[in-house]
């Protein structure tokens, strides 16, 4: 191991953009990136935006983005192109609904929005790079009357809902004429957070394009804070459909290059970039092909999980006599309102477990009329009150083992992040370094035995690549992000990564899916490392 274990972590509240600035006294590196910088970068080189290894292969993608656009609108400028990121999740799965800290980093990955602002057509027009994506085109002035139709499944409403997100910050805006281009490389339903990237471009793109065509505005730097793109992207978000955790969009554009981000969401959104010390270890990243697309499938997966924990957090109050419970988001009461709720009566978080325990003692899980004794509520009312705006299908909840998984991931999360950042520097030498990986790794293999066991969101090919990848040296390996399909994790060592990726393309993906292209392999499955969130890039669009 080449540094000692010892990491760094620092903290900026992200609250509003105006708090962050006053409360600013940095006295850590991090901390002066993101107070003293609250703002969502103007950047005019890709160097500041990919790292070294990935910049010869980012410079071409950009150079035939600028090419694409200037064979489109041949007649426009490019005003600029607006990024955001995926995002890859290390630990912390289905808990940032409940308001639980998680721990992912953002990606290279990423979406591109190419636009020309300042156009007379009163148009706002959308194209995509992706031929699957027919060219969209909408009247600017119908824009903030617009309902996006949840129920059609159309590229276009994420976008659509950075538009929502932008009257939410900017009620009175008036949004000039905007040709766009866009290019993604995020897959979709890979667990990697393409949506929120999606919306928080488009959000980034909108902003930006407002601010460059005021009268009153001599640049169209400092359009959106980070901290009001991300709230404001987590509620616009919700309108394609899905009742969204806050942690994509954290990761998205807080993420700080070598950084992972620990993201709190409680008592406010937080997000605290973690160093790591070692140079030893690297995550890969490996797409099982298996498109989860929680919009679809929200009824009886994503969506039904935030019922499942939500109402398991309300019958946990009522039973217990804990009093109402914050509401998150006009949506219910939390675990973590839970579990702060018993830490005030001396309660730990064992002793809640043990109540969870007790309080659905039924393994088998709960009808609905069951769910109503246990809240003292009507079938109706709870139908109305959790199920209506986001309906889901089922026949019996699970409380017992979502709201176990939620619990324990938590903890999996505090341990984690202690590791990360509280190892001591007097465990250097081999023996130590080993033990340090596989104490994160066993975490990581909890993570995934509790979401395949507890939470219903693994399938079985997140299992067999999670299985495959520890068969060849992974110290650990889950599936990240929703699940369902999407992605695994892994923990290898750095000096082993390429091998590992090798191993994996000929025991699952050539066996998988005969005959894979190489492309399509090398796109399945990388070494990741930790980027820049969103930036607004202007100028040459090159190195
Ligand atoms: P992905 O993997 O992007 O579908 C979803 C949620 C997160 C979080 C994870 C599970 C959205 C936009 N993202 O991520 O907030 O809950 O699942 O940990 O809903």
């Amino acid at each position: 191991m080449s540094r000692a274990y010892a990491s760094t972590t620092s903290t900026a509240t992200i609250t509003t953009a105006a708090a962050a600035a006053a409360s600013s006294t940095p006295t850590l590196e991090i901390d002066a990136i993101l107070d003293a910088a609250p703002y969502v970068p103007v950047i005019s080189s890709l160097s500041s935006v990919y790292s070294a290894s990935a910049l010869p292969a980012q410079e071409r993608r950009w150079a035939s983005l600028v090419e694409s656009f200037k064979n489109l609108y041949p007649a426009e400028d490019l005003t600029f192109i607006a990024r955001s990121p995926g995002r890859v999740n290390l630990i912390g799965e289905h808990i940032d609904y409940s308001l639980f800290d998680v721990l992912p980093m953002a990606i290279t990955q990423d979406v591109l929005i190419a636009v020309h602002v300042g156009g007379t057509d009163g148009k706002l027009v959308l194209n995509n790079t992706d031929p699957h994506f027919v060219s969209r085109t909408f009247n600017v002035a119908d824009l903030k009357d617009l309902e996006i139709d949840a129920t059609v499944h159309e590229w276009s409403n994420y976008f659509l809902a950075g538009v929502k997100g932008l009257f939410s910050l900017l009620p009175s805006a008036e949004i000039p004429s905007m040709h766009c281009l866009i290019d993604g490389r995020i897959p979709t339903g890979a667990g990697l957070s393409s949506s929120s990237a999606f919306v928080c471009a488009s959000l980034l793109a909108i902003a930006t394009a407002v601010k460059a065509a005021s009268p009153y505005s001599t640049t169209f730097a400092n359009a959106v804070t980070k901290s009001d793109l991300v709230q404001s992207a987590i509620v616009s978000e919700r309108h394609v459909g899905v009742n969204s955790g806050g942690m994509d969009q954290s990761a998205s554009v807080f993420g700080v290059p070598g950084h992972a981000l620990r993201v709190q969401f409680y008592p406010q959104l937080k997000a605290s970039p973690v160093a790591f010390q070692s140079d030893d270890f690297a995550f890969v990243i490996a797409n099982t092909l298996v498109v989860a697309d929680k919009h679809v499938t929200g009824p009886i997966h994503y969506n039904l999980r935030v019922v499942e924990t939500t109402v398991a957090a309300e019958i946990l109050a009522k039973q217990c006599g804990l009093g109402p419970l914050p509401i998150r988001d006009g949506f219910g009461g939390t675990l973590r309102g839970v579990v702060e709720a018993f830490k005030a009566r001396g309660v730990d978080m064992t002793g809640v477990m043990d109540k969870v325990k007790q309080v659905f003692s039924k393994q088998e899980g709960y009808t609905l009329a069951e769910t109503a004794e246990l809240l003292g509520q009507t079938e109706l009312e709870i139908t109305q009150k959790y199920m209506t705006r986001f309906p889901v299908r089922f026949e019996r909840f699970q409380f017992r083992a979502r709201a176990l998984h939620v619990l324990d991931e938590a903890r999996r999360v505090e341990r984690f992040c202690e590791l990360l950042t509280h190892a001591p520097a007097d465990q250097c030498g081999e023996d130590a370094e080993e033990k340090y990986l596989q104490d994160l790794a066993s975490i990581m293999t909890a993570s995934h035995k509790s979401c395949r066991a507890l939470f219903d969101c693994s399938c079985e090919e997140l299992d067999e690549l999670v299985g495959l990848a520890v068969a060849n040296g992974a110290y650990g390996s889950r599936l990240t992000g929703a699940g369902w399909g999407g992605a695994t994790v892994s923990l290898v060592r750095k000096d082993k990564a390429d091998e590992f990726v090798q191993c994996l393309k000929e025991e699952y993906y050539s066996k998988r899916y005969p005959g894979i292209s190489q492309d399509k392999m090398n796109d399945a499955i990388c070494i990741t490392e930790p980027g820049l969130g969103s930036a607004v890039v202007v100028g040459s669009y090159s190195g």
